[in-house]
Order: structure tokens, then sequence, then C-alpha cells
């Protein structure tokens, strides 16, 4: 069975064989495969009497529904997969023998899930949080899983911090509130403890915690781990994934409003995309240290509150991995789906991270309550595509019907097999180990600020007016005044500057010095600012009432939907409205059932008739001023200017000639005359994040 592109699927393949479909099915049976007559009465004693033990069909029914929910993941519960494959452009056989990052020729199939950290189940996707990005590999060799996160470091630097972390920033336990929100006392209380944290928290409170959409994150390994080549010699290694769109965000204001009006942005992003088969892509890349280079940084490589400045570094393109199919059924694939750091290949191998080494047994364990039992391997998505052969017998849901007498190694009854070892047997990297027995942290771990300050310093003018304005809301959600001001006296180790702004918007006394004096060294990869843009996949809305123009909805909806983007035209009802030259131009949404912040962009074509209908719906005005204020591209023909000013949006300075300027609004008479392509390079821009918008009430 072929991908999209043309590869054979040996994983999809194999889910052929599992998948079941009710069309063209005979009749309805129960799950012992017995025929039923009726599925819409119980069995009763007498039309009006009580219902009968003996209705097989009713019990078997309701036991099943009372059995169907298996407990959510006790982090990154919510979450949104997909299949897809993953090709090697550039071989690494000179570092590691994992097949699949050796061997150009071939095309590994993966699942990936992504997911926000601290919400439930059905919590809304576009919260303030670490987005997770787990990769499952299924390589001729086994399956190798790279579960990352969107952000390249993490909270703390040993795994037995992990439950005081997640019970900190999960909802709090008298009440289970705030759902999904890092904003409360507990979470800050722990960081104001903790200040291994401070790195990680400049990441969370940035536009990194806010993306756009999952096609437009970067992923990242967090650890170092170890390749490992065919002479058994190491090299470390951190694993990057970089999207093809670049890496874009929400606005704040706009993702809380989205959290109501489409909770399950994210997801539903994901999986348009996908459907219209414009397939999210993302490069791997690899920062390789050789062994004898360990001790040359500034910070220890085992520490993942860390990362190797790229520019120290650079990251090598590797790879490239497509997302080409949606899963059949959720529950099955993407809830069912179990990712285990220990699942590694020969190859590739752990570092003494400590924080890495506690992963190494939680994950396991925490699939055995999940997932029921040991055999949760045997489902589906998490099955290998490589053979399984050993002795693990029974156990919960045992699916295998395995043969012969021996289940044991060595024996002789089953004439000795599986045999062990072999070539392409997974070998550990012998690492000289030696030391006291002792329960303390490193001294190259002590430095919990410089990084913090490397990433504030690397930061543009409103990436770090982002942050500031985080801080405070974050600040501002807390009670207790003492975790304000130990949360601000934590930031004045990482900038001055930056703990007095956050200060003063949460009614702190501002620190009069610096706690540590800043490095003034920069990462110019962290920002955001520099990052590549792109029309594709991105919705554009076109507000028209009876009277518009539909010459010009047709010729700049035609130019935007070849250069990549989705159009959508909104009218206060469905159906159609009347263009001006008697025209029907059908409305692909009704105003009411959507939001202007479920778009990356609005057009406001001409039609006196259609603009003054526009200029009198406040919901009209109010998507284009909302537009306007979260720093969206705005485009406007003839009279649609005017709704522009209905909106407050004066004192702008447009582009009419064809060139953007920094606020992203086009304006143009008739769509001809460069309109098209002005308004194309603003949505590529994706925000203009510097625009001045605090006149505009939205
Ligand atoms: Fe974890 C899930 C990523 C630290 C324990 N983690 C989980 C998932 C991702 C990560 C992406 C979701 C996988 C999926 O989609 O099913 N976790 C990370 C990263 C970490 C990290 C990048 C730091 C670098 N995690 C971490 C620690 C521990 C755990 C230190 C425990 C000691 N993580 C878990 C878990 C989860 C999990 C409890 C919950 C559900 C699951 O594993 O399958 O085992």
């Amino acid at each position: 069975m072929a991908n999209p592109a043309g590869h054979e699927d040996r994983k999809q393949e194999q889910l052929e064989r599992r998948r079941v479909s009710p069309e063209g099915a005979a009749g309805l049976t129960t799950d012992q495969g017995v025929r039923v007559d009726d599925t819409d009465n119980s069995l009763k004693a007498g039309e009006r009497g009580p219902s009968l033990m003996e209705d097989f069909h009713l019990r078997e029914k309701i036991t099943h529904f009372d059995h169907e929910r298996i407990p959510e993941r006790v982090v990154h519960a919510r979450g949104s997969g997909a299949y897809g494959h993953f090709t090697l452009t550039e071989s690494l056989a000179e570092y590691t023998t994992a097949e699949f990052l050796c061997d150009t020729s071939l095309t590994t199939p993966v699942f990936v899930r992504f997911s926000t950290v601290a919400g439930s189940r059905g919590s809304a996707d576009t919260v303030r949080d670490v987005r997770g990005f787990a990769t499952k590999f299924y390589t001729n060799q086994g399956n190798f899983d790279l579960v990352g996160n969107n952000m390249p470091v993490f909270f703390i630097q040993d795994g037995i911090k992990f439950p005081d972390f997640v019970h900190a920033v999960k909802p709090e336990p008298p009440n289970e509130i705030p759902q999904a929100s890092s904003a409360h006392d507990t979470l800050w209380d722990f960081v104001q403890l903790q200040p291994e944290t401070m790195h990680m928290m400049m990441w969370l409170m940035s536009d990194r915690a806010l993306p756009r959409s999952y096609a437009m994150m970067e992923g990242f390994g967090v650890h170092t781990f170890r390749l490992v080549n065919a002479e058994g010699r190491g090299t470390f290694v951190k694993f990057h994934w970089k999207p093809k769109l670049g890496v874009h965000s929400l606005a704040w204001d706009e993702t809380q409003k989205i959290a109501g009006k489409d909770p399950d942005f994210n997801r539903r992003d994901l999986w348009d995309r996908i459907d219209a088969g414009d397939f999210p892509e993302y490069e791997l890349g690899v920062q390789l240290v050789p062994e004898e280079d360990e001790h040359r940084f500034g910070f220890d490589l085992l520490d993942p509150t860390k990362i190797i400045p790229e520019e120290e570094v650079p990251v090598r393109t590797v790879g490239r991995m497509v997302l080409d199919r949606n899963p059949d059924n959720f529950f099955a694939e993407t809830e069912q789906v179990a990712f285990h750091l220990g699942n590694v290949v020969p190859g590739i191998d752990f570092t003494n991270d400590p924080l890495l080494q506690a992963r190494l047994f939680s994950y396991l364990d925490t699939q055995l309550i999940r997932l029921g039992g040991p055999n949760f391997p045997q489902i589906p998505v998490n099955q290998p595509v490589a053979d399984v052969r050993n002795h693990q017998r029974d156990g919960y849901h045992q699916m295998r019907l395995h043969q012969g007498q021996a289940s044991y190694h060595k024996n002789s009854l089953g004439g000795g097999c599986p045999a062990v070892g072999g070539p392409g047997s997974f070998t550990h990297y012998q690492e000289r180990v030696d030391g006291e027995k002792i329960r303390k942290r490193s001294d190259s771990f002590k430095d919990h600020y410089s990084q913090a300050t490397l990433f504030w310093n690397s930061m543009s003018d409103w990436e770090k007016e982002h942050i500031v304005g985080a801080f405070r809301f974050e600040l501002g959600k807390c009670e207790h005044k003492q975790i304000r001001e130990g949360v601000v006296a934590q930031l004045n180790h990482v900038d001055h500057g930056l703990a007095v702004q956050v200060a003063e918007g949460v009614g702190v006394e501002p620190p009069s010095d610096a706690a540590t004096a800043n490095h003034g060294r920069t990462s110019p990869a962290l920002s955001q600012d520099t990052q590549p843009g792109s029309v594709q996949g991105r919705k554009v809305a076109i507000l028209v009432a009876d009277g518009v123009d539909s010459a010009a909805v047709g010729a700049v909806g035609d130019a935007l939907a070849e250069a990549g983007a989705v159009c959508e035209v909104l009218a206060a009802k469905d159906g159609h409205v009347q263009a001006a030259n008697g025209a029907q131009v059908t409305v692909t949404r009704a105003m009411p059932t959507v939001a202007s912040v479920l778009y990356d962009a609005v057009l406001v074509p001409g039609g006196e008739a259609s603009v003054r209908t526009l200029a009198q719906d406040g919901a009209a005005v109010h998507f284009v001023a909302e537009a306007f204020v979260h720093c969206k591209p705005i485009g406007a023909l003839d009279e649609g200017v005017a709704l522009l000013e209905r909106a407050g949006i004066t004192g702008v300075k447009t582009s009419q000639d064809g060139t953007v300027e920094d606020a992203g609004v086009v304006t143009g008479r008739g769509p001809g005359g460069g309109f098209g392509a002005a308004l194309i390079e603003a949505i590529g821009g994706h925000r203009h994040w510097r625009r001045r918008k605090d006149h505009v009430p939205a």
C-alpha cells in the first residue's frame, strides 16, 4: 500500500488488515456475532413491565458502554494525531547504525501526536502551554519514539521533581480550578522556589506557547541523546523538527477567544490541512557534538534546562517528515498510541540526563494503567512493522496465538528459537560509569539564569512586549502577593528591565538594582521575528452583503487561492448575496457561526450597498476591528475602506501602490494594480505585530 507520495507504506498495509467498516454490513450483531432483531427496545415482561435479566443484548450493549472510557493521560491528555512518513536526505552512517538514519533510499512510516500538557482531554487547544510533539518511527529495526516538545528545554532538571511540578501546574486540589492554565498560585509558587524553571518559564511566557498551527511549530527532543556507530563510537545529539511553514503564533487575546469559539482549533487545523492535501511538513535536524567536546560548553550537556545555541553548533538538516494521513478512529489510534522514551533502535542510545533517566521508567509504567496491561504494543497503532519474537506470554488482552511448547530461553523443544543476538541486535553503548552512590544535584547544573537571559536578549521588541504581558497576566491571577514578589525577584536575575516592567504591572515594588548583571549575549535563532512566512493554508475571510463587487471577490479570491490560501465568503446569513451586477455570490458561512479569531486575514471588497450594509452591522464592524487589534493583514477595495474607518482603523499607513507597509493594511482602487500581490505578501508576513492598535476598541 502506497502513501500519497507513492512510497510503499508497511504500516498502512498492516493497519489495512485491521480496518472494519459498517458499509454494506449485512445485519447488526452482538459481540458474539449473533444477529439481533431489535436494538431499540429492551426485552420486558409485558410492554410496560420490568426489563428481563436474560436480555443478553441489553446487558452486553450497556456493559460495553459502561467500560468505554480509559484513564486520560496524566499529562498531555489533550492531543491530536496523524500518520506520515519520514525520508532521509543525508546519511548519518558515520555516527549511527540506525538504518533509518543511514539509508537515504528508505521511507519510514510515522505516527505523530501533538498535545497540550496541563489540560484535560476535553480542554481547549489554544491555551498557554507547552505543546507535545511525539513521533513514533516504525522502522525496520523496531519502533523509535522521539517524545519531544515544541520548546527545547524543560521546567526541571531531575525527574524526581516531575510529580511536584505537575501537581503545581494542574488545577488546584480543592476545586479543580483553573482548567488548562498555568495562571494560578501553585504553579508560580513552585516557580519562585525552584529557579531551574526560569529558562523554561521564559519560553512558556513567549509566543511559542500559542502556536497558530501544529504545522507551524518546531519540535525538540530536549535531552542530549547519543548516536552510536558501527565501531561503538558515541556522538552526542540533539534532535530538532523545523516546520516548512515557519514558526508562527496567535495573539494572546485571540487564543482566549478561540478557546470558546472553537476549542478544537489546532486539532481542526491539522485535520483540515491533511484532508485538503496541504500536508504539514518538517525537516529533521541534528546538532552533533563529539564526545571529546562534552565539557567545552559553559553548561552541562546533561542538563535539560539548557540549549546548545544554534550559532555554536549548527543544526544539520538530515531528513524530512510529511504528515499525510488522518487516523481512522480517534480512540483506537490517537488515544491508544503509547509513546515511550525507552523505545530506541540500534545506533541510538541514552545519556545520564537525570530527567531522561526518570522518563525511561515513567512511560512504560503509565501505559500499564492507561491501557490495562502489558500487551498494549499489540494495539494496531503501537505495533511495530518489524517482526516481534520473544517468550513474553499471556496477560490481559493477549492477541497472539503463540505456537509450541517452549516459552523460555534456552530451549531445545522449540529448536532453540528464537535465537538471541546476531546482526542488527541492540548493543548498549559501553559507557564507563563509576562513582559514589549519592543523592545530589551536580554543581554543573547550578546556572539557572544565563540561558533565560540569552532567550530574553534574543527577542525582538514585540516579542519582549508579549512576554512582559504574559508575566503580568499570569502573576496578576495569583492571589498571594508574596508569590508575585518571589517571581519578580527571580526575574531580576534574568534581566532587571524585565523584572521592573513585570513588577509595575502586578503591584509589586520594582527592584532597585539587578540581582545578576545581564551578560548581553544573544542567539538570533531563538526569535520568531525572522521566521519564514507562507500563504499556504492561511484562512481569509471575505466580508460581503448584497451589492458587493463580485468581480473583485472573484479576482482577489482566485489570486489568494492560487497562492495557497483558503478563502471563505462571509455574510450576515447563509446562502448567497446578490452582487451589484446581479450575479449571485455564494456565502461559505454565516457570520454568526464564525468570528475573526478563526481567520488569518480579512478582505473587504467594494460595492457601495454592500459596504453600507456591513458598516451598519455591529458584527461586521467588530470583525474588522478585532482582526486589526490582533495584527492581522487586512485588505480593503474601493468603498470597502469605509468599513475600516467605521471600525476605528484610521491614521494607519496603508499600502496603495503594491508595497506592504509595516501595518499590513492594504487598500486599492479595483482588484488590479498590485493589490492582490500586496495582500498576499501581507498575509505571508503572518501578523503585523508592530502595528499601533491601542486606539481601536475590540
Ligand atoms: Fe513526558 C507524556 C514530552 C518529561 C512522564 N511527555 C508525554 C507526552 C509528551 C511528553 C510529548 C505525550 C505523548 C503522547 O502524545 O502520548 N515529557 C515530555 C518531554 C519531557 C517530559 C519533552 C522533558 C524533556 N514526562 C517527563 C518526565 C516524566 C514524564 C520528567 C516523568 C518522570 N510524560 C510522562 C508520562 C506521560 C508523558 C506520565 C503521560 C502519558 C504518557 O506518558 O503516555 O509518562
